[in-house]
C-alpha cells in the first residue's frame, strides 16, 4: 500500500526519505505544478543527516492526480491542515487511514470533521528537522514520534520500523497532545516576546509559574487532568534540557514565517472562554502576542 506524503518540508521531507529509501512505495503531493516542476528538476527529495546528503528519487503528484489514497501523512502546517486535506478529499478511499502531523490543538478536530469517512490518527513528534533548500532537508534532532486513537494499533507499524522511524503507539494520544500544547503556549510565546533562547526564560519564572498555574486549570477544565500533571516542573525541565534552542515559533518568527498562534494561544483562550474558566494571563498573552507579530507585519492568524 502506497504511502502518500502531502508536503514536502521538514517533516513530510523527513519521513518521505525514510519511508522510500526502505523500499516502501511513497508518493509524495506537491502544491502545485510550479512546484512540481521545480522537485522534478531537483531529482527528489535530499536529506542531510550527521552531515552527509542523500537524494531520494521519491515519486511525486499533484493533489488532482486520480490515484485513490488508502494511507496519507498529512505533513503540512497546522494553519494549512483543513485546506490541504480538502484538497485530495475526494480521492481518499472509505476508512482511508489519515496521520496528522500537525503541532498544537485544533487542526486534528478540523481535519477530522472534514474528512469523516477516514480513520484520523494524530502523531505528536519531537524529532527535528528544517529545510536548508527547497527539497532539501536537514535532520536535526533525534525523537520520538508518539501516534494513537482509540482503536487497535494499525498493521502499518512494523513499516515505520522497517523505515527506521521511531514511534511509540498509544491509547492516550489526547493526553499527549493536551501535554505538548500547554508545554508550548507556556514556553514558545513568551520565548518570541523576550527574543530569547529557551534557556534565557529560566530568568523570567515570575511570567512561567502563573501562566503554568492558569494552563493546569484549564486542562482540568477541558478534561485533561492526566495531561495536567506536574506541568511547571516539566516546562523547567525542558527549558534547561533545551536551554540553547530556539523555540519553533522563535525561529518562524525570526525568519519572517507566519507562526501557528491560532493553534497555541487562540485555542487556548478560545477554550478557556468556551469553558469560562479565568485565564487572563493566557488572553493577556496572547494580546500582546498578536501585537508583536502585527508590528513585524507577520500573519496574526
Ligand atoms: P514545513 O513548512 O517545513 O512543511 C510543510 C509543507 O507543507 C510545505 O512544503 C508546504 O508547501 C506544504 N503544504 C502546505 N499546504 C499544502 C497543500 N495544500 N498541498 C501540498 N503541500 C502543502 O513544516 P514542518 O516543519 O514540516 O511542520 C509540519 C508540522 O509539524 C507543523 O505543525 C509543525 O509544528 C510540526 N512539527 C515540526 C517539527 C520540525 O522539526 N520541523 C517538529 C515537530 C513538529
Ligand atoms: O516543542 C518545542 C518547540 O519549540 O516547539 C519546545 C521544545 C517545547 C520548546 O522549544
Amino acid at each position: 500500500m502506497t504511502w502518500h506524503v502531502l508536503g514536502g518540508g521538514s517533516l513530510g521531507g523527513l519521513w518521505a526519505a525514510r519511508l522510500g529509501r526502505a523500499g516502501l512505495p511513497v508518493q509524495l503531493i506537491l502544491r502545485n505544478p510550479q512546484r512540481l516542476a521545480a522537485y522534478r528538476a531537483a531529482g527528489g527529495l535530499t536529506l542531510v543527516e550527521q552531515g552527509a546528503a542523500q537524494t531520494y528519487p521519491i515519486p511525486a503528484q499533484l493533489a488532482a492526480d486520480s490515484q485513490p489514497i488508502e494511507r496519507l501523512l498529512l505533513a503540512c502546517k497546522a494553519y494549512d491542515a483543513l485546506a490541504a486535506i480538502s484538497s485530495i478529499e475526494t480521492r481518499l478511499r472509505p476508512g482511508a487511514q489519515v496521520l496528522l502531523l500537525q503541532n498544537g490543538l485544533g487542526s486534528q478536530e478540523q481535519v477530522a470533521a472534514r474528512v469523516q469517512n477516514a480513520r484520523c490518527i494524530a502523531v505528536s513528534s519531537t524529532e527535528g528537522a528544517f529545510r536548508q533548500d527547497d527539497f532539501r532537508i536537514v535532520f536535526a534532532g533525534q525523537g520520538q514520534n508518539w501516534l494513537g486513537d482509540a482503536q487497535t494499533p494499525p498493521d502499518w507499524l512494523g513499516e515505520l520500523t522497517l523505515a527506521g522511524i521511531p514511534h511509540q503507539w498509544t491509547e492516550k494520544m489526547p493526553t499527549r497532545l493536551w501535554r505538548k500544547f500547554a508545554l508550548n503556549c507556556a514556553i514558545n510565546p513568551l520565548t518570541v516576546l523576550h527574543d530569547c533562547r529557551n534557556g534565557a526564560l529560566l530568568e523570567h519564572l515570575d511570567e512561567i509559574q502563573p501562566l503554568c498555574a492558569e494552563l493546569v486549570e484549564l486542562l482540568n477544565h477541558a478534561g485533561q487532568a492526566d495531561a495536567a500533571v506536574a506541568l511547571y516542573e516539566q516546562v523547567l525541565q525542558v527549558l534547561q534540557a533545551t536551554a540553547a534552542n530556539l523555540s519553533s515559533m522563535q525561529q518562524d518568527v525570526r525568519a519572517g514565517r507566519r507562526t501557528e498562534i491560532d493553534y497555541l494561544l487562540g485555542y487556548a483562550s478560545t477554550c478557556a472562554t468556551r469553558l469560562q474558566v479565568p485565564a487572563p494571563r493566557l488572553q493577556q498573552l496572547h494580546l500582546r502576542l498578536l501585537e508583536h507579530l502585527r508590528a513585524r507585519g507577520l500573519p496574526c492568524a
